[in-house]
């Protein structure tokens, strides 16, 4: 099977990519399926699994499981720990907290992780990850100094150190359930500045800030609360707006 980065990789050359959040402590067993089901026909490229608080290996296992019975989309671990890791995912978001002031989600976490991950077999997708303020629950538990909403030079300070570390994949979130999203000019400046691909997150809740973030220019989008909150028919608004800006 073609590996998850190809997936990716060639799924951006034709434009933005939307990522499913489900939390797994919230969106238990077969409910997610479901949702995976629903996020599929809309024209989601996949479901990252994880969530802040709450996540053992059963119920990531028993998400994915039921991700993979109901849908054909790759299953991504978004990961809080150790804890989050199942063999029953394709890939793993392997990620930096680059922002955060614990040594531990910058690098030990991973080094504790790392060889459960080989022996486990899992796709790893080398991260950069960056918490924007408000940052909200992952920004407390991430013990992230948030980058301010109009630093500029932080956030590309940030995005090259990624970038010349090898990353594959920039992360810039405003933690779930921010009041707005990322905003656009910190979006079009790093565009101007990195070429790794942008995944934004955290507080996108209507077609309208979808719109926003993706004509700064975000590669991709991922989206958490609002399936889980407001059922499926509030995502598909969101997911047309990357569908739209997708070339056939
Ligand atoms: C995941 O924070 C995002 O990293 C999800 O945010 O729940 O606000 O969509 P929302």
């Amino acid at each position: 099977m073609k590996s998850v980065a190809r997936q990716i990789e060639e799924s951006l050359a034709r434009g933005p990519i939307h990522f499913t959040l489900i939390d797994p402590d919230k969106t238990r067993g077969p409910h997610a399926g479901e949702v995976a089901r629903e996020a599929e026909k809309m024209g989601s490229f996949g479901i990252l699994l994880g969530g802040s608080t709450g996540i053992t290996p059963e119920l990531m296992g028993a998400a994915a499981r039921s991700v993979h019975k109901e849908s054909s989309l790759p299953v991504i671990i978004f990961p809080q720990g150790p804890e989050s890791l199942t063999p029953d995912a394709d890939a793993i978001l392997f990620m930096s907290l680059l922002n955060s002031r614990n040594v531990q989600h910058v690098i030990r976490l991973q080094a504790l992780a790392s060889l459960y991950v080989k022996k486990l077999g899992l796709e790893t997708l080398p991260v950069g990850y960056l918490i924007v303020a408000p940052g909200m629950k992952v920004g407390e538990v991430g013990e992230a100094d948030c980058i301010e909403r109009s630093d500029l030079l932080g956030a590309k300070g940030y995005a090259l150190a990624a970038q010349f570390l090898g990353m594959k994949l920039l992360y810039l979130e405003a933690g779930s359930g921010a009041p707005a999203p990322v905003p656009g000019e910190m979006i079009r400046e790093l565009k101007r500045t990195v070429s790794v691909p942008l995944l934004i997150g955290g507080g996108i809740r209507t077609a309208a800030d979808a719109a926003g973030v993706l004509e700064a220019g975000a590669d991709g989008i991922i989206t958490g609360s609002i399936a889980e909150e407001d059922g499926h028919r509030a995502l598909a608004p969101i997911v047309e707006e990357v569908r739209r800006r997708r070339a056939g």
